[in-house]
């Protein structure tokens, strides 16, 4: 979609701060990180949000590389969180489908 801030970034036509690539997946640094580690793994394929998601495969997929995000960051026995935010009530601003891994702090329960 080229309105679309993260197909821009997947593009490579406005470059955030990447940790991970692969041919599914872009993984890079929230502008607004919400604790030490805050990552976002977008699929590489445009899809608005968690309800478009079809193909089950892919979800698995971004919640292995976020894993993995979080353990190469140190974060896998101490804990970390990863989130769907999905449309207006569950806070989702950009609208295509990413990942939150967010660690290296203690998180609350319930989220606001
Ligand atoms: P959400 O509210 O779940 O849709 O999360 C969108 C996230 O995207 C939010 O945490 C901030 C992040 N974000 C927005 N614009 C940019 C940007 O231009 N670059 C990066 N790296 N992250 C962005």
């Amino acid at each position: 979609m080229t309105d679309c801030l993260f197909c821009k970034m997947v593009s490579g036509e406005i470059k955030p701060d990447v940790v991970f690539e692969d041919e599914k997946v872009l993984a890079f640094k929230d502008i607004n990180p919400q604790a030490p580690m805050h990552v976002l793994v977008v699929p590489k394929l445009h899809i608005a949000n968690l309800n478009a998601l079809q193909e089950a495969a892919l979800g698995g997929h971004m919640l292995k590389i976020a894993a993995c995000i979080a353990e190469e960051h140190g974060y896998a026995e101490s804990g970390y969180r990863a989130v769907f935010n999905c449309n207006d009530d569950g806070g989702q601003t950009v609208h295509h489908l990413h990942l939150h891994v967010m660690g290296g702090r203690r998180m609350t329960w319930p989220p606001g």
